[in-house]
């Protein structure tokens, strides 16, 4: 296997945990201030999650949850207000540093930082949005840290379609066998998979009870000293650790 050297990490639910209490909330209150009763509880946020991308998930809702609504004429405008609105109350909320990096991002982040390794981001989220996690958790220069942010709209066809991991490996100009993936949900394991990219995954609540067919390993998280991952896939034979980068040498050999 060819040395790695560049590492692909997803943002929503990966860096961070980003999305019962982030997106979500943006969403409801989007929709509170345009005026509709649409609330989005933490149960049926799950199986919204199913679609990925913002304005695909309002559509989702409306098509498969709220039958009942009827479509105004100009629900196409609606859909990108809507959006727009719960970018402005997402970004917002990362501005208040409401939402932490996931237990071991920052220390693996450091240690292929210092390792000459070369970092970028492959997301269904708006860019706006990533810059303020980044920004908000690693400090002003956090966005610079990632040479690559493949984001939103700049690929029509959203995860679980590998294109976004495409583009973020044709900007590289990396071949997937050099890179490695971090996902935490099935359609991001699969984007990822797509590219032909060797993918970690790390669980979190929503995505825990997923299968991760094809991924390299699949842990609670990646761990620190003092607070361990567990491997949850049958070949790590429930190993506890931390992930740093000759873990993933290893794993991915
Ligand atoms: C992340 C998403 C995103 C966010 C919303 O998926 O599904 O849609 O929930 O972001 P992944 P926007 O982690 O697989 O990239 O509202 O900005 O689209
Ligand atoms: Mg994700």
């Amino acid at each position: 296997m060819p040395v790695i050297e560049a590492l692909i990490f997803d943002v929503d639910g990966t860096l961070a945990d980003t999305e019962r209490d982030g997106h979500r909330l943006a969403f409801n209150a989007a929709f509170h201030e345009f005026g509709l009763d649409w609330v989005w509880g933490v149960a049926l946020y799950g199986e919204l999650l199913a679609v990925t991308g913002g304005k695909e998930r309002i559509r989702f809702y409306v098509d498969r949850f709220n039958t009942d609504y009827p479509l105004p004429d100009d629900f196409d405008d609606l859909v990108i207000a809507l959006h727009k609105t719960k970018t402005r109350h997402y970004t917002q909320m990362m501005a208040e540093g409401r939402i932490p990096l996931r237990s071991g991002v920052l220390r693996l982040l450091n240690e292929a930082r210092q390792a000459g390794l070369r970092l970028a981001i492959a997301t269904t989220t708006t860019p706006e949005n990533v810059t303020a996690l980044l920004t908000n958790t690693l400090g002003a220069e956090g966005v610079s840290w990632f040479e690559v942010i493949a984001a939103g709209d700049i690929v029509p066809a959203k995860k679980p379609a590998p294109d976004i991991y495409v583009w973020a490996l044709a900007q590289l100009g990396l071949k997937a066998d050099a890179c490695l993936a971090f996902e935490d949900s099935e359609n991001g394991l699969n984007s990822a998979l797509g590219a032909g990219l060797r993918t970690l995954v790390t669980i979190n609540d929503y995505t825990a009870e997923a299968k991760f067919s094809g991924a390299m390993a699949v842990l609670s998280d990646l761990g620190e000293v003092n607070a361990p991952f567990t491997r949850l896939d049958a070949d790590g034979h429930g190993e506890r650790g931390v992930v740093d980068l000759a873990w993933l040498q290893r794993v991915a050999s």
